[in-house]
């Protein structure tokens, strides 16, 4: 019987967020991501393993059944696509919202106004909805400079607080979407360990008060 389990997570909030979770579904990660210099995690069950990616690559790894189960944010997975993923769950953590954000004043004197964004998928749905015609910079970190030093008139990031806009003398101007974090599972995974998962994601479910 094939039925260990691979969870891929990202460092940070997510993991942050997502240990508790696991804990209510008996899952414990043996290592401290933060300090271990490991990338796969054993726990406290044998079949389990962790494996500890970048946020942004935790679709990929699912969606080629690397690992049967991840969590990434809403924000990932808009951009990935979610081929070859379920997404049985809202797990309600890591939350933000994709906004677009400038300058308080600024009147783009460009015919187009540029976008500075690592997000040019959900940016350039945004705008053709609007029918808006814009030009879209693809960043990989770092958004909120682009604005002040000429390179965009907008960016698209997620914010939470906002005090990294503010630092940076930037506002919100328009909502995109509401993130929050969610459990995805391969396809073929979900099959083949149909029971393993199914059992993860119900106690998920009650340990995130989702329904
Ligand atoms: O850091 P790395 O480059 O490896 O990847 P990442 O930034 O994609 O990963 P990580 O761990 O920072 O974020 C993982 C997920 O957390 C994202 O995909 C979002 O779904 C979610 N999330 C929730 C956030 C935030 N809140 C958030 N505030 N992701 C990023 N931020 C950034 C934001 O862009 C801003 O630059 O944090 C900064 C501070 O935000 P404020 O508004 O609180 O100041
Ligand atoms: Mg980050």
């Amino acid at each position: 019987m094939n039925s260990a389990l691979t969870i891929a997570l990202s460092k940070g909030r997510i993991f942050k967020d997502t240990l508790p979770l696991l804990a209510a579904a008996g899952i414990e990660p043996v290592d401290d991501p933060e300090s271990s210099r490991k990338l796969i995690l054993d726990t406290n069950l044998d079949d389990v393993k962790l494996v500890i990616i970048r946020a942004a690559d935790v679709p990929t790894y699912v969606g080629y059944g690397a690992a049967d189960v991840g969590v990434a944010g809403k924000d990932v997975l808009m951009e990935h696509g979610g081929e070859g993923l379920y997404e049985p769950l809202d797990l309600g953590i890591a939350r933000c919202r994709l906004m677009v954000a400038g300058p308080e004043t600024g009147n783009s004197k460009r015919r187009r106004m540029r976008i500075a964004t690592k997000y040019v998928k959900s940016t350039r749905r945004f705008y053709a909805d609007r029918q808006e015609q814009v030009e879209i910079i693809k960043l990989y970190g770092s958004m909120e400079l682009a604005p002040l030093v000429g390179l965009a008139d907008r960016i698209v990031d997620v914010v939470d607080t906002g005090n990294t806009l503010k630092a940076n003398g930037l506002v919100p101007l328009e909502h995109i979407a509401d993130i929050s974090s969610r459990l995805v599972v391969n396809r073929a995974s979900m099959k083949m360990k149909h029971a393993r998962i199914a059992g993860l994601i119900e106690k998920l479910r009650v340990a995130c008060g989702s329904k």
